[in-house]
C-alpha cells in the first residue's frame, strides 16, 4: 500500500467515529432541505466544558421593596400598567428571593456545575450610588452564593440584566455619561463584596436590546421611543461602562480574585437568502454588524465602531439635515482603551433570520432600521415556538458561532439559549426536548467540525419566569412554576432529564438499541455514514487494482 491508500483506508475507519450519523435526529424542513446540514453528530465536548443555567433578577426574584431594595427601572415599567401583556409585574415572580436554597437544590438534582444568574443594582444600592449600600440585599448574593458553593455549583454572574435603578433613570439612565462612574462604583462594590468567590462576570446582558427595545421602540423599560439618535448615545455609554469596569477589574482585582470578565450580546444568525448573491451576502453580513459589531468592533476588535456603521450613520445623518453624524466617536485614547476589554464572548442564541438589501432610505425621521437598510424575514416552513419571534433553526446557531468566531477569534461560552412554550402546564415539554439536544447539538459540530472554540453552553432557563413584555404568558424554563399558587410550587418539566443526561454525558453517547424518543420528521435520505463507507471501500479496493 502507498500513502495515499493508507491515508483511504485511515480514514475509512475515522468516519465511524467521528462521522455524522446515519439517521439525522432532527429534519428542519425549510427551503434548504439538506439532510446533510441536519444530520445528528454523536459525541462528546472538550473536557472541562461548562454546562450552566440561567436566570435574571427581576425574572424570578419578586421581593421588589422588601428589606430596603430601591425601585428599578422595570418596576415602574411594570406597575405602571399597560406595558406588559395582562399587566403582569415582577413583585412576586418565582419569589426566589425566598426560594433560593430550593433553586440551588434543583441545580444540583440536575447535576449543573455552574449556574448564571445577575445581580439586581438597586437591591444592592437603592438609589444606584455608593451613598447608600443595602446590607440587607449584599446579604441575600452572599446566602445564594454560598449556597451554591456548598453545592459544589460555581457562579458566573451578570452585573446588568436591564434593572437600573429608577434613582438613575429619572437623571437620564443610560443617556447620562454620569452613568459610567455609577456602573464602575456598582461593579467595584460588587468585585470586593463578591469577587473572591465568582470566577466569571459579565458586564451587561444583551446592549441591543437595552438599546434598541429600551430606547428605540419604547417596548421594555425605560419606554423611551428615541430611534436613530438616542440610542447610539446610550450604546456609547453602554461601552464605555463595560471598557471601565473591566479596566478596574483588570487593574485591582484580577490578581486577587483570579476571574474573568466578559460581555453577553444577543443575536438572532443571519444568513443571506441566496448564498451566491453577493448583495445578499453583504446584507447578512452589515446585519450582523450592526447587531454584534456595534459593540463586538470597539470591544475585541480596534476600539471602534465597524466600518459600515460609521459610514451609512454619517451620509444618512447628512442627509437629513444633521450637522454631525448621529453616531458618537471615540477619542484615540477611548480607542485604546476599549480594545481588549473582555476576557471572553458571551453569546444568547435563540433564532435565525434571512437577509436582503433593501432599497437605501435617508428619508426623516432618522432610525436604526434605515441605517442599517437590511430586510430581513424568516421561512414559513420554520417551526414556531411559544413566542411569535422564535423560530426553530438548530443550524443558525452553528453558523453563527463560525461567524463570531472568523471576526474575532475569542473563546466563546454560550451564555444563553432556550425555547419557549406558551402558558400551559405542561410538563412533556417535547419541544423544548427536542430543541435543547438539537441546538447543543449543532454547538458539538461548531467545536469538532468547524474548530471553533465555545467553552460553556447555558439553558435558558432554570425556571419559567417573568418574560418582559410577555409576562407570563410565555414559558422558557425546565421547571414549570405555578404562578397562581402564593408558594410558587416548581415542577420539573420532561426537559430537566434531557439536559441532565447530556450534562451527565458531557455530550452525546450513542446507544445502540433504542430508537431516537424525539424526531421532528424521519429522514428519508439515505444515510451519510454508510454512503461515505461504501464510497471509501469502493475507492481503495480500485486504488489496489489500479495500482497492481
Ligand atoms: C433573552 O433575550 C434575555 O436575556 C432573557 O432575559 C429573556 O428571558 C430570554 O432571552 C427570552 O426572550 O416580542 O417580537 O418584540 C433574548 C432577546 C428579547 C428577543 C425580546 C425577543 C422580543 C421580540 N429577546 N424580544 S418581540
Amino acid at each position: 500500500m502507498d500513502l495515499l491508500q493508507m491515508t483511504l483506508v485511515f480514514s475509512c475507519l475515522l468516519i465511524p467515529v467521528i462521522g455524522l450519523d446515519e439517521e439525522p435526529e432532527f429534519v428542519y424542513p425549510d427551503r434548504f432541505n439538506d439532510p446533510e446540514r441536519d444530520a445528528f453528530l454523536y459525541g462528546t465536548f472538550p473536557e472541562g466544558f461548562i454546562w450552566s443555567s440561567a436566570t435574571s433578577s427581576y425574572q424570578i426574584e419578586g421581593a421588589w421593596n422588601e428589606d430596603g431594595k430601591g425601585e428599578s427601572i422595570w418596576d415602574r415599567f411594570s406597575q405602571e400598567g399597560g406595558n406588559v401583556e395582562n399587566n403582569d409585574t415582577g413583585d412576586v415572580a418565582c419569589d426566589s428571593y425566598h426560594k433560593y436554597k430550593e433553586d440551588v437544590a434543583l441545580m444540583k438534582a440536575m447535576g449543573l456545575k455552574y449556574y448564571r444568574f445577575s445581580i439586581s443594582w438597586p437591591r444592592v444600592l437603592p438609589d444606584g450610588t455608593l451613598n447608600n449600600v443595602n446590607e440587607a440585599g449584599i446579604a441575600y448574593y452572599n446566602n445564594l452564593i454560598d449556597e451554591l458553593r456548598l453545592n459544589d455549583i460555581t457562579p458566573m454572574v451578570t452585573l446588568y440584566h436591564w434593572d437600573l435603578p429608577q434613582a438613575l433613570q429619572d437623571v437620564g439612565g443610560w443617556a447620562n455619561e454620569t452613568i459610567i462612574d455609577h456602573y464602575n462604583d456598582y461593579a467595584e462594590l460588587c468585585y470586593q463584596r463578591f469577587g473572591s468567590r465568582v470566577p466569571f462576570w459579565i458586564t451587561f446582558n444583551e446592549p441591543w436590546i437595552v438599546t434598541l427595545l429600551g430606547h428605540g421602540v419604547g417596548y421594555f423599560a425605560p419606554g423611551i421611543s428615541e430611534d436613530g439618535t438616542t440610542i447610539y448615545v446610550v450604546a456609547h455609554n453602554i461601552i464605555k461602562s463595560h471598557a471601565r469596569a473591566w479596566h478596574t477589574y483588570n487593574d485591582t482585582y484580577r490578581q486577587l480574585q483570579n476571574g474573568q470578565v466578559g460581555i453577553t450580546m444577543n443575536s438572532d444568525h443571519v444568513e443571506p437568502y441566496d448564498s451566491t448573491n453577493q448583495d445578499h451576502i453583504d446584507a447578512a453580513d452589515r446585519c450582523l454588524q450592526f447587531h454584534f459589531g456595534w459593540w463586538a468592533n470597539p470591544i475585541f476588535k480596534n476600539g471602534d465602531y465597524p466600518e459600515v456603521m460609521k459610514t451609512s450613520i454619517a451620509s444618512k445623518s447628512a442627509a437629513q439635515g444633521f450637522t454631525k453624524s448621529r453616531l458618537p466617536e471615540f477619542t484615540e485614547e477611548e480607542k485604546e482603551y476599549n480594545r481588549g476589554t473582555a476576557d471572553f464572548f458571551g453569546l444568547n442564541q435563540y433564532t435565525t433570520l434571512y437577509a436582503n438589501n433593501t432599497p437605501d432610505d435617508e428619508s426623516n425621521p432618522p432610525g436604526y432600521l434605515k441605517d442599517r437598510n437590511v430586510l430581513t424575514f424568516v421561512d414559513e416552513d420554520w417551526e414556531t415556538a411559544g413566542s411569535s419571534w422564535l423560530k426553530i433553526v438548530p443550524w443558525g446557531i452553528r453558523n453563527i458561532l463560525k461567524w463570531i468566531d472568523s471576526q474575532y477569534h475569542v473563546p466563546i461560552y454560550v451564555t444563553e439559549n432556550g425555547v419557549s412554550t406558551h402558558d400551559v402546564y405542561e410538563l412533556d415539554d417535547v419541544i423544548r426536548q427536542k430543541y435543547y439536544r438539537a441546538y447543543i447539538n449543532e454547538v458539538l459540530k461548531a467545536i469538532k467540525l468547524d474548530g471553533v472554540d465555545v467553552r460553556g453552553y447555558t439553558a435558558w432557563s432554570l425556571l419559567d419566569n417573568f418574560e418582559w413584555a410577555s409576562g407570563y404568558s410565555e414559558r422558557f424554563g425546565m421547571h414549570y412554576v405555578d404562578f397562581n399558587d402564593p408558594e410558587r410550587p416548581r415542577t420539573a418539566k420532561e426537559s430537566v432529564n434531557v439536559y441532565s443526561k447530556i450534562i451527565a454525558d458531557n455530550g452525546f453517547i450513542k446507544e445502540v438499541s433504542t430508537t431516537p424518543a424525539t424526531q421532528y420528521t424521519t429522514a428519508s435520505a439515505p444515510s451519510i455514514n454508510i454512503l461515505s463507507h461504501i464510497t471509501c471501500i469502493c475507492f481503495c479496493i480500485l486504488s489496489n487494482v489500479w495500482t497492481q
